[in-house]
């Protein structure tokens, strides 16, 4: 339960006092700006991408192969079932653009099927990218690479090295999940005014279903998803100079029907002081930072989004049990 009385929050000049934290702060002046301001909100909360530090990239890694976790193997056995339907909708020959690539495995596995006539993995880790990029390259001569390494989430204009025609947006996974409905629409939006007219999008997207499995997807019994959100505590302290004592906080992750959406928050155990360079602030037993939301939607429900975002829906493949789909849609 979410406590509500007013946060104990001191803005602290680091000279004033010696109560605040010593630590070294690592992140830029806006990132700093940033966090701050999310834990001197009424309701504290952070964003989901400081989930990723280097740490945090493999326990995500590890929550995709937990039983609980069924996104990952599902989007992938949809791919098996249905990749040679998905390129007869696309046809051979286009710039597939992968958006947050990674080790650009999941477009690699469809390019026998797709035959893109370049591929673009787009990620903030640009060298992590060129060395993945560098083996399929080797793997798969005959496609044009080109490796991006810029962080497309609040938008982006592709480089002239990027072909003009037949651009395809690939983003599995289901993370525009991870926006919230009002961002998805304008996350796509920016892609169709990237795609031009002939070009399109292929999207995972994670649909409602039982609660229970939901809920158990973002709690496994391991508890490597509350290990993932208490590391980003770790990456904070790291960050802004913070003290946070992982040890005070406990994992908290649930369907909140009425919003269509996974919360994930960090709930302290304990009352408690977390001072940085700059700022302070007490928090109550029980309460809260809200660190993630991942938004589950209907078919019809995204097919909409589709629409407002100014892309037509052209085929929609999903597995046995209508959990997961996938989506190409045209720009309309
Ligand atoms: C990356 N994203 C799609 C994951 C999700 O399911 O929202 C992140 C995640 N958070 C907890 N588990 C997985």
């Amino acid at each position: 339960m979410q406590l509500s009385r007013a946060p104990a929050i001191r803005v602290v000049s680091p000279l004033a006092s010696n109560t605040v934290s010593q630590r070294p702060a690592h992140g830029s002046a806006a990132v700093i700006k940033e966090i701050t301001e999310g834990l001197l909100a009424d309701a504290a909360y952070t964003s989901p991408k400081f989930l990723y530090d280097s740490l945090g990239s493999k326990l995500f890694e590890a929550i995709c192969e937990l039983p609980e976790y069924y996104p990952t193997r599902t989007e992938a056995g949809i791919f098996a079932a249905y990749g040679a339907d998905m390129a007869n909708a696309i046809g051979a020959g286009s710039s597939l653009i992968d958006l947050g690539a990674g080790n650009c495995a999941k477009a690699a596995s469809l390019f026998p099927l797709l035959k893109p006539a370049q591929y673009v993995p787009v990620d903030i880790s640009r060298d992590f990218l060129l060395g993945a990029v560098a083996q399929l390259q080797q793997r798969f001569p005959q496609i044009e690479m080109t490796a991006l390494g810029l962080d497309f989430s609040s938008g982006f204009a592709l480089p002239d090295s990027v072909r003009g025609e037949r651009r395809v947006f690939f983003y599995p996974g289901s993370s525009i999940g991870n926006f919230s409905p009002e961002q998805a629409v304008s996350f796509l939006r920016g892609l169709r005014a990237n795609a031009g007219e002939d070009g399109g999008l292929l999207i995972g997207v994670d649909l409602i279903k039982d609660h229970a499995v939901l809920d158990a997807a973002y709690d496994d019994a391991l508890g490597v998803t509350g290990a993932f959100n208490l590391n980003m505590l770790r990456h904070l302290n790291h960050l802004i100079g913070a003290d946070f004592d992982v040890g005070q906080w406990k994992h908290v992750a649930f369907f909140n029907a009425d919003r269509s959406r996974i919360e994930m928050h960090l709930e302290a155990r304990c009352p408690l002081t977390v001072s940085w360079p700059g700022g302070e602030r007490d928090f109550a037993r029980g309460e809260r930072i809200h660190t993630e939301d991942s938004y589950k939607y209907t078919r019809q429900s995204f097919v909409a989004l589709l629409e407002k975002a100014g892309f037509a829906t052209s085929r929609m493949w999903t597995d046995k049990d209508g959990w997961f789909a996938v989506i190409h849609a045209r720009a309309s």
